[in-house]
């Protein structure tokens, strides 16, 4: 069973980015549903049940998994057997994957309408969807540039720019904190999220948020690409979005620190970028302002208020 693998390869980071997180926990659950022997169709849910805490427990901020094992878990809301539990968990395994994936397919192609000929562009971070558009528009023989940043600690611009690189794109990598010195070179940013807020606020990479507001004194464009299952249902009642953080030796080595009594190393993982600094958020569903965030989490994750008590 790949249950207690994917969930620490989940933590570890060695599978990241909110959307394969999401495919991953899909997958470990339709697994463990594939392979759960048990005598009656409660125990079934019992244990799916441990096995869906098991996968959300493993990053805080990543919408995207508890919305993608929410999802697989409505299988199990009314049904009569073992058997059919089982069959239900896996259709909605299936169909959660498939939608994900024509979901990043279709980012890129919305996206990439946003994209001008000639344009430089900045992103932040490794985001599937951020860099699909990108890679659409290249693929359209629109001629563009980007600048990626080295995203400290964890350097997942590194990903970035192997990818930009394979597909034969200019790019500049920068250090994360050279974002204001070039911004006014940039016409467009474009990342992805973590999670988004009713009232439109993103939570994306540390970092997002500055990259964000230089944009803003730049005048230049930020557009977040972003599956509608990134979008949160309970901020609707004013939950907040857990910012996860991380392990301190990534900033500083241990060795270092145990050095520096009166200092204290801080690793947050995600930042949040206030809507007034988004221009457009570009789903599977289509393009449009931050200020309709609620319209996603209504009309498309289906949550309404009383789902929310
Ligand atoms: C990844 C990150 C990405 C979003 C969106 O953080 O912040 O921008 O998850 O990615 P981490 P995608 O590396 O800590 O997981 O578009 O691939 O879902």
């Amino acid at each position: 069973m790949i249950l207690n693998g994917t969930a620490a390869s989940i933590k570890s980071m060695e599978i990241r980015g909110a959307g394969r997180i999401a495919r991953a926990a899909v997958e470990a659950l339709a697994d463990y549903a594939r392979n759960l022997e048990v005598s009656d169709a409660d125990a079934f849910k019992r244990e799916m049940q441990k096995a869906a805490e098991i996968l959300t427990e493993t990053r805080p901020t990543a919408v995207s998994l508890p919305n993608a094992v929410r999802y697989v878990m409505r299988a199990l809301d009314s049904f009569e057997s073992v058997e059919a539990a089982r069959e239900a968990v896996l259709a909605r395994a299936a169909e959660f994957i498939d939608h994900s994936e024509h979901a990043v397919e279709r980012i890129a192609e919305i996206g990439a309408r946003h994209i001008s000929d000639g344009d430089v562009l900045l992103t932040h971070c490794n985001s599937e969807a951020a860099l699909g558009c990108i890679l659409e528009a290249h693929r359209q023989e629109k001629e563009i540039e980007v600048y990626a940043t080295e995203v400290r600690p964890r350097g997942q611009g590194l990903i970035t720019i192997r990818a930009l690189n394979d597909a034969g794109i200019r790019t500049n990598y920068i250090i994360d904190s050279a974002v204001r010195y070039f911004i006014n070179d940039v016409d467009l940013v474009i990342v992805g999220a973590d999670a988004i807020a009713v009232n439109g606020a993103v939570v994306n990479k540390i970092g997002t948020a500055q990259i964000a507001h230089a944009a803003d004194e730049a005048r230049t464009n930020v557009i977040v690409a972003a599956e509608t299952y990134k979008f949160a249902p309970r901020t609707i009642l004013g939950e907040k979005i857990a910012i996860e953080e991380r392990d301190t030796g990534e900033v500083l080595p241990g060795t270092i620190a145990e050095n520096l009594p009166f200092v204290r190393v801080r690793n947050p993982a995600f930042d949040v970028t206030p809507a007034e600094y988004v221009d457009l958020i570009v789903t599977e569903m289509g393009a449009f302002p931050p200020e309709l965030a609620y319209l996603v989490i209504r009309d498309y994750l289906g949550w309404k208020i009383e789902d929310l008590r």
